[in-house]
């Protein structure tokens, strides 16, 4: 029964005019507090209110009874014993933290956020919380006309999503990856809004199917789900790196990857055989091209067969993976969730015989076509089922395999509905549910398994594991690439707030495809991408069956000496890269960002598709269209000098830029420094020469950053193995002063010093007080 506190909405066209009726949670009957919850009972529902730090809240309703505050896949840590002053009138609550003032309306139940500037967050609109009689679950909240939306996860179009409408459950999308294929391969619930230069976050964890609405009313916008409990976060901010902060001390940051997997991947679905793979290790050796990864697309298997390999196309794997390794080449495979029904099988006879598939309730074993035929599904909900998959991994790893490759793990199934019947009852560490709540956590709870698994069988070493499918907290566990795009430059245009927005959302290790996935690549397109890819954090080349071939020599000297230079120079970055990856791995800052995370203030910056930043100082501004030389670039407050001529630009400011086929437009900001190492060979990576360039700065500029390094391939620097650096940097007239302000671990890299060499005017440098060029470690 729907009591008069229920409301209709006409959400637009797509109801043909029929209203959708949602029950309001009603007001506030009775309040206590129990730990670290405050309790609500409402006329039509219950709510609870929890602060996990003085800048984070959680609000969960639940329309039937106490919510539970146990069912996370995502959130790692338990709420903080906070102080909260409490002021309560027949009217109002106010719950006071340091950093947040919450003001709690009891008739009808409401919240309204602020900080404690008296800076509104987040409000609801007139509609509040409210519920279905189908059991979908939505949130109303005031939309201001200065609000900007990013975050989202993996969504194709623009970098703001004000104005949109936003799906979320994992799919597998061969094509079109169109401006409004929204559902794709990662959900990722959760997004911040910029509004006059500061932002804040909401993360809704839930499971289910989501939606986003900042489409449909110009007053509010909305995030709903099919089912479960209204469960949402709200992060304080106020900068945008707060936000992430926050967001990912809630949901995790990136451990360390190997640095290996900062370097070059080649794949294609798929080099077929073990010559192919020689032939194509040698390529890059021979033409002196840098490769770190050659993955191994679905081919290597026998019949598809996940943990074997095809005994006629690859004889000797384990030979293969050794002499690779010799050549400075690591071997990646694919591994897909669906393992072949063949009672002849040893992975799909112990699923069945230990219980490990998913099942319907009445427990028949779910099976689906995918590439090995009619396939079973490992229940990855369940801990036993996780530990049995990444134990599996020893196949792997005993022949001297570190990295995975996660795909078709929405689940992707060859079907109507493109996955698993949802109705299968998932074991979910015995609290069962079904695969309509579970789905969009399937792929996370795949990688989880593997990335554990790994961890265990390399003894010390890191694993590295790529991924299709996620949802918020996937960064714990692997990098993610954007799936099946296409070789048109609209992909590539796309992939630059993808990417940004992936970063935003907490996963800092994504790229696209390089060249695109479907479709023939060409020349000019591939090289283009490429050099974009030198500079996105995962850079892999990938194609697909049918298509053209597009290794960095398949079109000629010309572009390949383009290509090489761009991808060596990927190399000579892997010191800057990796400090920002160590970042990354500390605070969940992306590696990648787009200019509002470091200049929120400009609203210049709030829709910049076509540029992006790498860490807080370099912006790269690609060229991503066809026949096209020149193009505009925004230049951010301060003075910037391109990397390549050594040109100044004035900031705040839009100015033309030249660039030949050969040429990626890059501005470091005066003032700053980037660290730059060297290209050897593909048999010796390692960086010996380690130069900081320091630009040097007309007016006074003061810049701080940290330089980090250690063995790059085990955990050793769990230990103290590892060296740091925070690094003081003062611009001043006529003089460059570098102060050391700490120094840290005991790890003793192949370089013993840093030198450092000042672009732009002459300069006395000093270091740690005294005239020097060199910084002694
Ligand atoms: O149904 O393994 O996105 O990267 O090459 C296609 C074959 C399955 C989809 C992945 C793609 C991979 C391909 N896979």
């Amino acid at each position: 029964m729907l009591e008069d506190t229920s409301f209709a909405i006409h959400p637009g066209k797509e109801t043909n005019g029929s209203a959708v009726v949602y029950q309001d949670i009603g007001n506030v009957m009775d309040f206590y507090k129990e730990g670290t919850a405050y309790l609500f009972t409402c006329s039509n529902g219950k709510v609870t209110i929890q602060f996990y730090t003085p800048s984070i809240v959680r609000i969960t309703m639940n329309s039937k009874e106490w919510p539970n505050l146990n069912l996370s896949k995502s959130v790692i840590v338990t709420p903080q014993a906070v102080t909260i002053g409490e002021t309560n009138t027949k009217e109002l609550l106010v719950l006071k933290t340091a950093e947040l003032v919450l003001k709690i309306r009891k008739s009808p139940f409401r919240v309204a956020i602020e900080d404690q500037n008296g800076r509104i967050l987040v409000s609801e609109d007139k509609q509040g919380m409210a519920y279905r009689e189908n059991g979908e679950v939505i949130a109303f909240k005031k939309m201001d006309k200065e609000d900007h939306f990013y975050g989202f996860g993996e969504k194709s179009g623009h970098l703001d999503k004000r104005g949109e409408k936003l799906e979320m459950w994992n799919t597998d999308v061969y094509a079109p990856h169109n401006p409004e294929t929204n559902a794709l391969y990662e959900s990722i619930p959760y997004f911040m809004t910029l509004r006059d230069g500061k932002a804040h976050g909401i993360f809704f964890d839930n499971t289910f199917k989501t939606y986003f609405d900042m489409k449909s009313s110009e007053e509010y916008y909305s995030f709903s789900a099919e089912g479960g409990q209204l469960d949402y976060y709200v992060m304080a901010g106020p900068h945008p790196k707060h936000v992430l902060e926050q967001y990912t001390y809630l949901t995790g940051r990136m451990p360390l990857p190997p640095k290996w997997s900062l370097g070059y991947h080649q794949s294609r679905y798929s080099y077929e055989t073990e010559a192919e793979v020689r032939e194509l290790a040698n390529n890059f050796i021979e033409r002196d091209i840098p490769v770190d990864v050659i993955h191994l697309d679905i081919h290597y298997m026998n019949g598809y067969r996940v943990f074997t390999f095809d005994k006629e196309r690859f004889p000797n794997p384990e030979k293969l993976i050794a002499d690779l390794k010799e050549m400075g080449i690591r071997v990646v495979p694919i591994v897909d969730p669906g393992v072949k029904k063949d009672s002849e099988y040893p992975i799909y006879q112990e699923g069945v015989l230990e219980d490990n598939f998913c099942k319907y309730i009445e427990g028949d074993i779910y099976y689906g076509e995918v590439w090995p035929g009619n396939s079973a599904f490992p229940d990855f909900t369940e801990e036993r089922v996780r530990k049995w998959w990444g134990e599996k991994h020893a196949f792997y790893t005993s022949i001297g395999i570190e990295g995975i490759w996660n795909d078709m793990n929405e689940p992707a199934v060859f079907n109507e509905t493109k996955t698993m019947d949802l109705e299968v009852m998932h074991r979910n560490d015995g609290n069962p549910t079904t695969h309509r709540e579970l789905h969009n956590v399937y792929g996370l709870l795949m990688g989880k398994a593997t990335y554990e698994g790994m961890k265990e069988n390399l003894h010390g070493k890191r694993p590295f594991l790529l991924t299709r499918a996620g949802y918020a907290g996937v960064q714990r566990y692997g990098s993610v690439w954007t799936g099946d795009n296409r070789s048109f430059w609209e992909h590539l245009q796309m992939s630059l707030p993808m990417v940004m927005n992936l970063g935003l959302s907490g996963v800092p290790f994504t790229g696209p495809d390089v060249g695109g996935f479907a479709h023939d690549t060409n020349a000019e397109l591939l090289t283009r991408w490429t050099q974009v890819g030198a500079f996105t954090p995962f850079f892999r080349n990938h194609s697909a069956i049918g298509f053209r071939y597009q290794e960095p020599w398949q079109f000629g000297e010309k572009y390949e000496s383009i290509m090489k230079k761009y991808i060596q120079m990927r190399y000579k970055w892997m010191p800057q890269l990796y400090s920002l990856f160590y970042q990354a791995s500390k605070n969940g800052l992306p590696v990648m960002r787009p200019l509002l995370m470091e200049y929120p203030e400009d609203a210049k910056t709030y829709n910049l598709n076509d540029q992006f930043m790498l860490g807080d100082n370099v912006i790269m501004a690609p060229i991503l269209n066809p026949s096209v030389t020149d193009r505009a670039v925004y230049l951010p407050k301060g003075e910037w000098i391109e990397y390549t001529t050594g040109v100044s630009y004035e900031g705040e400011n839009v100015h033309l830029v030249h660039a030949e086929l050969e040429d990626l437009p890059i501005f470091v900001r005066k003032g700053t420094a980037l660290l730059q190492g060297e290209w050897n060979s593909n048999q010796d990576k390692q960086t010996k020469t380690l130069t900081m360039k320091v630009y040097a700065s007309d007016s006074e500029e003061n810049y701080s950053f940290t330089f980090y390094d250690d063995d790059g391939e085990t955990f050793a620097y769990e230990n103290g193995e590892y060296i740091k650096l925070d690094i003081d940097i003062q611009s001043l007239k006529g003089k460059i002063n570098i102060n050391i302000v700490t120094i840290e671990g005991n790890y003793n890299p192949a370089y013993n010093e840093i030198n450092v060499e000042v672009v732009g005017t002459e300069r006395t440098v000093s270091v740690n007080g005294k005239n020097s060029h060199t910084i002694k470690l």
